[in-house]
């Protein structure tokens, strides 16, 4: 049985009711009778009722449809064109829309006539009119996401990803640390990510990295990040490298790039914008270990920007990732922001990937950047809230996850000659000599 809803009426309904809408009955498909409505849908929790006339959408929401005494108000909603139209009326049960309770009635169904009629004062709040023939009914139970099973279920998740990560080791024992570039547009939410992933390792949100701060000035730092578990517990296997954005105008040195991945840049290396580091900068490491080189390269965007990133930007891109192919690296990008999007509501960050709005950001990143969709994993960062949010903390672990798994595939992939890269280059340097 499938609802006449299009996914984006769904979604503003699911606004609305804050839950997921589970479909109870359908006039077309269980009959145009009051009673069998009644009889499949009365006292099931939350209830929304949906009627489709030729050219409207509207219908009513029941906060509360059991045998207890109903004291929340129910909401009648129409739309008009994207928008939702609504207004309050007193509580009442589901079977009450349907004449059962006397004849004080501000919206009366009578599913055998197809006929809605309503009271003066709702037609004028809902734009619709007194009398309204329709040609379908539908009513859904709305079902909360954030209930204690699905949140036993995320606590789950977070504690076997938390594990997954703390014993994880990198493929054949090459290194000890995984780095990970986080490179992107400047406010994609770089710092943040790497915030966030802190955060859930110490117990609590920290704002370590300098966060949507001055984009031109003091904070132009090349930074990497090892964490550790807890507070004084061991480094974790990995060191998150934040780079100063990309951008149209004082923004990373595009010729900057190889030199990071290959492992020249230290920590704390102030970025010129106007000239790349050379060997001859009194930081500049000469020799990098494998150590020091970068093993997997995470892209990351804000997904509520990426349709106005301009030309410049995109070719930008599309070079940075030319560059992360030719030394052999594998990428990553993560989506971030997507719980500021619009039609997202905190329930569906537990299965956010089937979301469809989440789903046309991707594939528009794929159009315009040329990325795999398999490649783009969706993360959600701590903003300003203090408080570790358990299902936040499961999309970010398993975005790390993914990261380590593809640093992996590096490491299996690379060359013998290239395991021992500090031999090889003092080897060279000797035969200079
Ligand atoms: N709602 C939301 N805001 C975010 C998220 N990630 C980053 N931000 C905000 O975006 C802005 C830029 O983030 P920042 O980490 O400084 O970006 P960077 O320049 O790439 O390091 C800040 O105001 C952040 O609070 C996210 O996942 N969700
Ligand atoms: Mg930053």
């Amino acid at each position: 049985m499938e609802t006449r809803l299009t996914w984006k009426e769904e979604k503003k309904l699911q606004n609305l009711v804050t839950g997921k809408l589970s479909l109870l009955y359908k006039a077309s498909a269980h009959g145009f009778a009051n009673s069998s409505l009644i009889c499949r849908c009365n006292y099931q929790g939350p209830t929304l009722l949906v009627i489709y006339s030729s050219d409207h959408v509207f219908g009513s929401y029941i906060p509360r449809n059991d045998k207890n005494e109903t004291r929340v108000s129910c909401l009648l909603f129409a739309f008009e064109g994207t928008n939702i139209l609504e207004c309050k009326i007193r509580p009442q049960n589901l079977k009450d829309f349907f004449g059962h309770c006397g004849n004080k009635w501000e919206f009366l169904i009578g599913l055998s006539e197809k006929k809605v009629t309503m009271s003066l004062d709702t037609i004028k709040k809902l734009n619709l009119s007194q009398t309204m023939y329709f040609e379908e009914c539908e009513v859904f139970r709305c079902e909360d996401l954030l209930d204690t099973r699905n949140m036993n279920g995320v606590a789950e998740l977070r504690g076997s990803l938390l594990s997954a990560i703390r014993t994880y080791k990198p493929s054949r024992d090459l290194v000890h640390q995984i780095r990970i570039l986080l490179l992107g547009p400047i406010g994609a939410g770089k710092s943040s990510f790497f915030n966030s992933v802190k955060s859930v390792f110490r117990g609590h949100v920290t704002h370590q990295a300098l966060v949507g701060s001055d984009r031109t000035g003091i904070s132009q730092q090349y930074r990497t990040y090892s964490i550790k578990d807890g507070k004084d517990g061991k480094s974790l296997p990995f060191i998150l490298c934040d780079s100063v954005g990309l951008s149209e105008g004082k923004g990373l040195c595009m010729d900057d790039i190889p030199y990071i991945l290959k492992g020249h840049v230290p920590d704390r290396y102030q970025f010129n914008f106007m000239k790349p580091i050379t060997p001859g900068h009194s930081n500049y490491i000469d020799f990098p270990l494998l150590e020091d080189r970068i093993h997997c390269v995470a892209f990351v965007f804000d997904a509520n920007s990426i349709e106005q990133l301009s030309d410049e930007m995109v070719a930008k891109i599309k070079k940075a990732r030319r560059e992360v192919v030719k030394c052999g690296l594998v990428h990553v990008v993560l989506l971030t922001c997507v719980d500021s999007m619009d039609l997202i509501m905190k329930g569906d960050l537990i299965d956010i990937y089937k979301c469809i709005p989440v789903k046309l950001k991707q594939e528009e990143i794929h159009k315009k950047l040329g990325f795999a969709l398999s490649d783009i994993l969706v993360v959600s960062n701590y903003t300003s809230e203090w408080d570790l949010d358990p299902i936040k903390d499961v999309l970010n672990l398993s975005a790390l996850r993914q990261m380590l798994w593809a640093a992996d595939d590096f490491l299996e992939d690379l060359p013998l000659e290239e395991t021992a890269l500090r031999g090889k280059h003092l080897l060279s340097v000797l035969e200079k000599k």
